[in-house]
């Protein structure tokens, strides 16, 4: 696809079953995500990635801790084909929920140069790093797809995930189906 990039949100150990802030079902975005992987030539990531003392574990338990397993990319996923991983989070006074807080590089710039005019969000947590992700992509003036079946949410409230849902309509992103993309 041209000028289109699949952006992987924070499919790391931790968000997983079993990992310190794991996300119900999250597992279930590995197998679209690396179907997905095959159908872009570019594929970028993003890592949370955290201070061992941040204000963020105030309120979440501590999870993805730079260079920790838990912050390790699972064995499953594809990684082949990711070309640049996003580090966020990275600071000790902010959550950094959006991939476009990263540190490590500038996502706006690097897909400015790129040539990259459309996302294809996929990932961990629909209510907060793919939401936030996709905001921020969608007010800085791309065109966002939300890939439904490569998502799942945390739902810390019953209904975070359809409020998540309704929020990225609002502001234009579209929900998109895997087999809807060619
Ligand atoms: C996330 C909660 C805390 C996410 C990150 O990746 O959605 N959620 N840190
Ligand atoms: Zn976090």
């Amino acid at each position: 696809m041209k000028n289109a990039a699949l952006f992987i949100v924070d499919v790391q150990n931790d968000f997983l079953p079993g990992g310190a802030l794991a996300v119900k079902n999250g597992d279930a975005v590995i197998e679209p995500i690396n179907t997905l992987s095959q159908k872009f030539e570019w594929v970028l990531a993003s890592k949370d990635w955290h201070p061992q003392n941040t204000v963020h574990f105030d309120k979440w338990p501590v999870h993805c801790v730079r260079g920790t397993a838990g912050a390790s990319f699972p064995e499953n996923l594809d990684v082949s084909r990711i070309k640049k991983v996003f580090l966020k989070g990275t600071g000790n006074t902010d959550d950094g929920y959006s991939a476009f807080e990263a540190t490590n590089d500038d996502l706006e710039s690097y897909l400015k140069i790129n040539g990259i005019k459309r996302l294809y969000v996929a990932g961990l947590a629909t209510d907060y790093c793919v939401k936030a992700t996709a905001l921020d992509a969608v007010r800085k003036g791309f065109e966002v797809y939300t890939v439904r079946e490569a998502v799942r949410a945390v739902n810390l409230n019953p209904g975070d995930e359809e409020k998540a849902w309704s929020e990225m309509k609002n502001e234009g992103i579209k929900i998109i189906s895997i087999n809807e993309l060619k």
